[in-house]
């Protein structure tokens, strides 16, 4: 067990992230629950993860699935009660397992007790905790976009103005220019961590100091200076570990957020290699075939830029991106060695490895047809695609590739009916291949996914190299194998991955011929040639 007091402890962490809707529901209403995860923690300890990123679960309307919050100091009654989050709290710890909470300071609810007083008139002491601009209720201040399809400003009749939203209309943006805001958000802040909860992901933390009137969405100047603040008198104590959501962060602005000397947050997750696969200046929906050379350069980037200087979080999933099998491995025969390839490429690098839940069992994708899905980022591109005159099947193609959809759909826990997720309807989608795919065919097989990522996170625990080694990338034009090594002054360990479901030629480096092997996905150590999604890990002793 990690000793969490100690500084820097989550650097030889791994987590896993829960999106709580679609983990484990116990009271039958199709939605997952917090004594569903309490039920799942033997589970996850079974695994060895040191920590759990839990999506929101607080009061909310659910326009964004928790991520529009109206009461961040009270439990989503289909959740549970407060009294059940201090159980998980509690029961986690002893396991050795925090609670990280995730934060939504960008924005609240348009539900939340603010936003409606806020809109009683201009001078309740409410209205300047968001962000408004007069003008005719035909004009809108300026042409800027919410990320989730159409205007970023929408008019409120009750006070005659327009009101700012970076998301969905109903997840109007906090004004951090007030200090009362933030004030009120630190003690929100205290009060989870009074409970018990041992960090937080910080939801969009790049959005935070925006200035609409230049169209600014992103890193505004004021940034750093806030999340100083923030740091300062939120997370005071030295074992807090906090990761920010930063979409737009390159190397340089990541070194300011993850410097430990710049006092700001533990680490950031940063999504530039989240574009390897799209049209070079697309979006997300924009589909191009892998472009391995520059998914390794980009990573090589990251690698060498925060050594030393930061910290990297490294993963492949979460619950805005579609299952890392289904995009960059293989579904179908190699689904099983393409998985366990995935995660030995990720869980080699330098920086905390984070797991979304049924990654571990190599979970997939989903393909639906377009009433079935929820999102309403995945339902608004849609509609806006069509109208603007793409053709529907390519949308959906789309969709059916990049959807946030494809990450929610209800945990495989056995082949029983709805995959062991409910007893009742679930409320969305269950995956049809969960008969095959699940955590019950996965805990009785030895060659399952879900042991290779178990001896993966023991692994990391074993090998200082895999905190402390730095980074070389070999073969770099490669375009069918992903190949590094990290080194210490006494340890050396080589990664090699084929991304391809073909045979490929790669002699191993001369130097690890009769190195030690840590993990293959083939049950033993490659000859000569990569077998199909062939990934291992080799280990020597510098001086040897
Ligand atoms: O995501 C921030 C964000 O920018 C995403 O909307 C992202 O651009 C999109 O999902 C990519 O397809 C965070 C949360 O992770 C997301 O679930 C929320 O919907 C969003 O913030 C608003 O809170």
């Amino acid at each position: 067990m990690l000793d969490k007091t100690k500084r820097g402890w989550w650097k030889s962490a791994v987590f896993y992230q829960i999106y709580p809707k679609s983990f484990q529901d116990t009271d039958g209403d199709g939605i997952g629950d917090i004594p569903g995860i309490i039920a799942r923690l033997d589970y996850l300890e079974k695994l060895g993860i040191d920590g759990i990123w839990l999506s929101p679960v607080y009061a909310s309307p659910q326009a964004d699935n928790g991520y529009d919050i109206s009461d961040y100091r009270a439990i989503w009654t289909p959740f549970g009660t407060m009294e059940d989050m201090e159980r998980l709290i509690a029961g986690a710890r002893r396991r050795g397992i925090s609670i990280i909470m995730d934060l939504v300071l960008n924005h609240t609810s348009d539900q939340h007790r603010w936003f409606r007083e806020a809109l009683k008139g201009r001078d309740n002491p409410y209205h300047d905790y968001y962000i408004w601009r007069d003008g005719a209720p035909d004009r809108r201040p300026n042409d800027m976009r919410a990320t989730f399809g159409g205007p970023a400003w929408d008019w409120a009749p009750e006070v005659g103005q327009w009101y700012f939203h970076q998301f969905a209309p109903q997840q109007p943006d906090l004004n951090w220019e007030n200090s009362k805001v933030r004030r009120e958000l630190y003690g929100m802040i205290r009060f989870w961590v009074d409970k018990g909860v041992e960090g937080f992901r910080l939801d969009v933390i790049d959005g935070i100091a925006k200035e609409p009137d230049r169209g600014i969405t992103s890193r505004g100047p004021m940034l750093h200076t806030y999340i100083r603040e923030l740091s300062r008198e939120a997370f005071r104590e030295e074992g807090l570990v906090t990761v920010g959501e930063a979409w737009s962060a390159d190397v340089e602005e990541a070194k300011l957020y993850s410097d430990p000397s710049g006092r700001e947050l533990s680490m950031v997750f940063q999504f530039e290699h989240n574009f390897a696969d799209c049209r070079p200046g697309g979006e997300k929906w924009d589909l191009a075939p892998l472009d391995l050379p520059r998914l390794k350069k980009c990573l090589e980037h990251w690698q060498r830029g925060l050594y030393g200087q930061g910290w990297n979080s490294l993963f492949w999933d979460n619950h805005d991106l579609p299952r890392i099998v289904s995009r960059w491995g293989d579904e179908g025969t190699y689904r099983v060695q393409s998985a366990k390839m995935l995660a030995a490429a990720l869980h080699g690098m330098q920086g905390t490895p984070y797991i979304y839940q049924g990654e571990e069992i190599g979970m997939t994708n989903i393909r639906l047809p377009i009433e079935e899905y929820e999102d309403l980022e995945t339902l608004n591109l849609y509609r806006e695609r069509l109208e603007q005159g793409y053709p529907a099947a390519e949308v959906l193609a789309s969709i059916h590739a990049r959807s946030r959809d494809n990450a929610r759909t209800p945990m495989q826990w056995s082949a029983e009916k709805n995959a062991g997720f409910t007893t009742g309807t679930p409320w969305f989608a269950v995956n049809p291949n969960y008969r095959e795919i699940n955590v019950q065919a996965a805990l009785d097989d030895p060659d399952s996914v879900f042991y290779f990522y178990q001896k993966l996170i023991a692994l990391r625990k074993q090998y200082h190299v895999f905190r402390e080694g730095d980074f070389t990338l070999l073969d770099p034009e490669n375009e069918e194998v992903f190949a590094y090594l990290r080194g210490t002054e006494t340890e050396q360990l080589l990664v090699v991955c084929n991304f391809t479901g073909e045979t490929v030629d790669w002699p191993l480096p001369e130097e690890f011929a009769g190195a030690e092997m840590l993990i293959s996905n083939y049950g033993g150590a490659p000859r000569g040639a990569l077998r199909p999604y062939e990934a291992v890990m080799l280990y020597r002793r510098a001086a040897e």
